[in-house]
């Protein structure tokens, strides 16, 4: 690991791994030991070592699964849902699964399509989905948190996208942990400071089977351009990515960074049928969504 200076075999390695994971966690006091976890697993290489090393650890967790139905360009959705099941089997461990198509009545390229939205913003339709069904999920379950193997790629993407735009709502949100409020759980990312990399070491050398495909829609994602950029400044120059995110996050911690407009984070109206907060009045953005969906469907039935 050029960036850390470290030299590891797979016995250290992994202890390594597992005392750092414990250290972000208590440091940034994300959780604690009697935190009631819900873990957002995809199964991918990052949700299913996440969950992993959280057990490991001794944490009170359960799992998530959403069955997105993307299975008609690969059976993506399918052959992931396999993964996950096999793991919580291995392990012993308690998952919900949540199948989109019978709950809401829409796969997420079938709602993509009926709420007319075009293919390209497939993901922020899905994204948008899952971020309100997680939530649902965790308040409903009485979850303390909601916790994601987002890592360090993910994020430095994630904020380089942001300064691209100068997209201050989004950069203020951007953080490791955050709070709940009323409406909304905690939300936590353990891994942020792991590499991709880093993470799928670990997954190898405790040989858990994940899905090694990208979602098909993950091709139209601009953030897999900015994470090939910040690959490429790494390869340079060793700890890019790690001192781009934890400056930023530097910042943000003494305010330094858009001070004066910390206080319109709150959503502080309530979704009229979902009951989920919003920053505006009326319908949130997921009922909003439905609705066009819906009505749009209906439209169809009656020609
Ligand atoms: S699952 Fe959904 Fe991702 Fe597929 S459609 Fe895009 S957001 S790429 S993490
Ligand atoms: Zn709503």
């Amino acid at each position: 690991m050029r960036q850390h200076r470290l030299i590891f075999c797979r016995e250290h390695y992994l202890e390594w791994f597992t005392s750092q994971t414990l250290h972000i966690i208590e440091h940034e006091k994300l959780f604690t030991k009697s935190s009631k976890i819900l873990v957002a697993v995809s199964g991918g290489k990052d949700s299913l070592s996440l969950w992993h090393v959280l057990q490991t650890l001794g944490y009170n967790t359960q799992a998530v699964y959403i069955d997105l139905g993307i299975d008609s360009v690969a059976p993506y959705s399918n052959r992931s849902l396999q993964f996950v099941k096999d793991f919580a089997i291995q392990y012993n461990l308690n998952l919900s699964l949540i199948d989109l198509q019978s709950t809401i009545g829409y796969s997420i390229p079938n709602l993509v399509v009926k709420s007319k939205r075009s293919l390209a913003r497939t993901c922020s339709v899905c994204g948008l989905v899952k971020r309100h069904t997680l939530n649902q999920v965790a308040l409903d379950g009485n979850f303390d948190i909601l916790v994601t193997g987002h890592n360090l790629d993910d994020e430095a993407a994630l904020l380089f996208g942001n300064v691209l735009s100068w997209d201050v709502d989004l950069l203020r949100r951007q953080s490791p942990r955050l709070q709940g409020q009323p409406g909304f759980v905690a939300k936590a990312k353990p891994f942020y400071r792991f590499t991709e990399r880093e993470i799928t070491a670990y997954a190898i050398l405790n040989q858990i089977n994940y899905i090694e495909d990208e979602c098909p829609f993950a091709i139209n994602a601009k953030q897999l351009e900015y994470k090939a950029l910040l690959n490429k400044l790494e390869e340079e120059h060793p700890g890019t990515k790690l001192r781009f995110y934890l400056n930023f996050q530097k910042e943000q911690k003494l305010c330094s960074l858009f001070p004066d407009q910390q206080a319109s984070l709150i959503a502080d109206q309530f979704c009229p049928s979902c009951h989920q907060p919003t920053t505006s009045a009326g319908l949130c953005a997921y009922c909003r969504l439905l609705a066009r969906a819906n009505s749009n469907a209906k439209d169809l039935s009656i020609k």
